[in-house]
């Protein structure tokens, strides 16, 4: 089996950043506050995010907020729940949560609380349980949950249960790995993984990992990888919205790690650096993010340690949440 080629990613990672005026510099544009978490906690978690240059970075995100207190994608962009939670996770990263306003962005989060609990992704009202993930994962990290009201936060997330044990977007949507992830992290972080029927959901989630069949043949990929959903092809980023719900379920043990892990390793450009969905495809910053995190939790030599629940790397949650 080969080796994860680390360097050759913190290379790729940094190759990106250089490339303003290229084909996915510009695909990115938009969305580069997401790009920005994806890539440096994937430097992080290689050991490598002192390379670097922490007061560009954090000037860039602080010009990327708005009056409300909510952050867009990149600078003149409108502000998104998404784009802020990237922009606290950022700054968590660098030990400098403490340049915000935290009470004027825990308040733009907060209103986007519905009277049933869910939560809208802006002004222009998408309901979404990845927006109230992301909500709650956010007041987390700025310590202040207690701006909205968690009960019916967490109550509109289990009316989104399934008869399988998953997760869709609204009440009645059909499961789905990214859903699961966002509904299993909210109720982990709220202390109400009661609501769940472990079993159950460990049994769908370990499904998902593809080891024979017509689909296995479309994708021209080797065993092991994890699908979303059934009847779809294995994808990289998988490794992470499966595994961290499995890991935060206490059934990882259910999945055969070591194919995966020879998956995730065959999505690698061993020459130019980056991981891709599937073997032979294009590599991008989103699915080298999502390998390298599904690695950590697979518990890869090198790869430091990522939070299941909060997506950053353990010793950033220990010095955010318990100040340790
Ligand atoms: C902090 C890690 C972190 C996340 C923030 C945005 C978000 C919260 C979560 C997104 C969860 C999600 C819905 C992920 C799935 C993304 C994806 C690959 C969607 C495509 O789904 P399908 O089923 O297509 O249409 P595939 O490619 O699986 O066939
Ligand atoms: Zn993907």
């Amino acid at each position: 089996m080969g080796e994860l080629a680390a360097e050759k990613h913190v290379q790729f990672i940094l190759s990106v950043e250089k490339k303003k005026d290229s084909l996915e510099a510009v695909a990115m544009e938009h969305l580069r506050m997401n790009g920005a978490y994806w890539g440096l906690t994937t430097l992080d978690l290689l050991g490598k995010i002192e390379v670097v240059d922490v007061d560009e970075i954090v000037s860039w995100v602080l010009q990327c907020q708005h009056d409300s207190g909510g952050f867009g994608g990149n600078i003149g962009h409108d502000p998104h729940v998404l784009y802020t939670l990237s922009a606290v996770q950022v700054l968590a990263l660098f030990n400098k949560i403490d340049v915000l306003d935290v009470d004027k962005v825990a308040s733009y989060v907060a209103a986007l609380q519905n009277e049933d609990g869910s939560f809208s992704g802006d002004m222009w009202g998408e309901i979404d349980t990845r927006f109230s993930y992301i909500a709650i994962l956010c007041l987390a990290l700025l310590h202040r949950l207690d701006k909205i009201n968690v009960e019916k936060a967490v109550n509109y997330i289990v009316s989104c249960k399934n008869h399988d044990g998953g997760f869709g977007c609204t009440p009645g949507a059909e499961s789905h790995a990214g859903q699961i992830f966002c509904c299993v992290g909210a109720l982990a972080i709220t202390g109400s993984l009661h609501h769940i029927d472990k079993d159950l959901l460990g049994w769908w989630l370990c499904e998902r990992q593809v080891n024979s069949g017509d689909i296995l043949i479309k994708s021209k990929a080797k065993p092991g990888g994890l699908n979303g959903r059934p009847e779809k092809l294995p994808d990289v980023c998988y490794s992470w919205w499966v595994l961290s719900s499995l890991v935060m379920i206490d059934r990882v043990h259910w999945i055969d790690k070591e194919k995966l892990v020879k998956f995730i390793l065959d999505c690698q450009d061993i020459e130019n650096g980056g991981i891709s969905d599937r073997p032979d495809d294009a590599v991008d910053v989103y699915h080298t993010y999502f390998g390298v995190a599904g690695l950590s939790l697979l518990e890869y030599p090198g790869v430091k340690a990522l939070d299941p629940a909060y997506a950053l790397p353990v010793d950033v949650v220990n010095r955010v949440i318990l100040g340790k």
